[in-house]
């Protein structure tokens, strides 16, 4: 396999970036990038890494013997100071040893061909990077950890053991012999249940869904915008005492006790001559249909402004808030939450009904973060299980019984990636970043 790198930080300045090289070869060019070998495989060093003589960077420099790695072939990690005229002449001295670029999840590929890692670990690496909230990243980590591999591979023996003693019973019958093993049934039984109970611990990623999302709407000046920098914690959106300042749809993601969502702020709405605010305000009326829950910010007890979207707000959830406490006396009031986004009065309780409005779909039973492919694959692996038994108890065709089992347990090669074509590899390795 060529030699590939890869930044597998992103690109932007930043303090550091970190650079990925891999495959046979890749370190007898260390002394051409870096003046020397590397001290000790597996040991972080500091070297000068050099292009046509000179400097480029001072870095860091720490190199794996495969496959005592990452992929399981020769490698070595690059660490740069985070400037993009860095990045780049650290690219020209990777193209000028002929290391090529690296395509999306080129490294984990690479581990998995390399035996490094089973196809569901390699998924679930891709899992843990995505994972916006703890509960994720435990279970998609307790998914990569290896755990549940070992659970697979365990029914896969149990069924390879079960199916054994059916082969048993045809031979038995072929040498004219009627006896069916009463305790094969129970068996299959047994493994079953152990089966599903294992699968209802399993976190379907699907059932996430999409990014949910906020929108701010209400009257001009309400102080939505302000609601929102201090949402966000700091000063995202314009704000000034001119009704009429925000235009645009303003897109921020937020993460709180666990949980991230996205807020928009928007133009405050109100009939106008002026072309681009009536602009913003339709965009703001449009948006509303695609957001979760709607955030209605007023600055007194005048709703008025609701009477004209109450088919939008339809089946949303809404949430009145009352901003600009700090001008008025405390009194009873009807809205779900008061704040001040001056003093920050309030937020705290606008912040727990939100996490509690966006809640966590992850039921606390769960245990591993899996995809739609393995749940498809667990139940036509389980479903096979059941048609075994049915033939068995049934005193149907035995030779069917064997079969279903071989189903069942290549369905758990298949999840595993025992073998696994090309196409399947593509559609889960593209949708990696470069890097990993
Ligand atoms: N005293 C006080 N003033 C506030 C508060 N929140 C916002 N303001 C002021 O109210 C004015 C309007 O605030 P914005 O956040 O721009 O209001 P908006 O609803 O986004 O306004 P538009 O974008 O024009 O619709 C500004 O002068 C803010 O400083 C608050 O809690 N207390
Ligand atoms: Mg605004």
């Amino acid at each position: 396999m060529s030699i590939v790198y890869a930044l597998a930080t992103p690109p932007a300045k930043s303090a550091i970036c970190v650079f990925r090289v891999s495959g046979e070869g890749c370190l007898d060019k260390i002394p051409a990038l870096f003046g020397l070998p590397p001290k000790e495989h597996g040991f972080f060093c500091v070297r000068d890494l050099t292009l046509n003589m000179s400097i480029v960077d001072n870095v860091g420099l720490i190199s794996f013997k495969g496959p005592k790695s990452y992929t399981g072939e020769d490698s070595f990690e690059v660490y740069g100071h985070g400037g993009l005229g860095v990045m780049s002449l650290i690219m020209d001295a990777f193209h000028s040893v002929g290391f090529e670029e690296a395509g999306p999840g080129e490294f984990t590929k690479r581990a998995y061909l390399n035996n490094k890692l089973t196809l569901n670990e390699s998924e679930s690496v891709l899992d843990v990077i995505d994972s916006s909230s703890k509960k994720e990243v435990f279970l998609a980590s307790q998914s990569l950890s290896g755990a549940f591999t070992k659970k697979v591979h365990e029914i896969s023996k149990k069924i390879d053991f079960l199916r054994v003693r059916v082969e048993a019973e045809i031979d038995f019958s072929d040498e004219g012999e009627v006896f069916l093993d009463q305790g094969l049934v129970k068996d299959l039984e047994d493994l079953v249940v152990e089966y599903e109970v294992f699968v209802s611990g399993c976190f379907n990623k699907k059932e996430l869904g999409t990014k949910k999302s906020a929108i701010f709407i209400g009257p001009p000046n309400s102080g939505k915008s302000s609601v929102f920098n201090r949402l966000l914690g700091f000063e995202r959106a314009l704000v000034s005492e001119v009704a009429g300042t925000t235009r645009d749809l303003i897109e921020s993601e937020v993460f709180y006790n666990d949980l991230s969502f996205s807020i928009i702020d928007s133009a405050g709405m109100r009939d106008t001559s002026d072309e681009i605010e009536s602009k913003g305000i339709d965009f703001a009326i449009d948006k509303i249909s695609e957001a979760d829950v709607v955030l209605g910010v007023f600055e007194n007890d005048d709703l008025s402004l609701l009477d004209g979207l109450v088919d939008l707000l339809k089946g949303k959830v809404f949430i009145s808030i009352l901003n600009k406490t700090d001008l008025r006396q405390k009194t009873e009031s009807s809205f779900d939450c008061s704040v001040s986004a001056k003093t920050g009065e309030g937020f705290d309780g606008l912040k727990k009904l939100l996490t509690k409005t966006f809640g966590e779909n992850i039921d606390d039973q769960s245990l591993y973060m899996v995809r739609d492919r393995h749940i498809k694959l667990f139940k036509h692996s389980i479903e096979s299980i059941k048609k075994s038994m049915g033939c068995l108890v049934s005193n149907g065709d035995m030779e069917i019984a064997a079969e279903e089992l071989k189903i069942s347990r290549a369905c758990l090669d298949d999840l595993v990636g025992v073998k696994s074509s090309d196409d399947v590899l593509g559609d889960i390795f593209d949708n990696f970043c470069i890097g990993k």
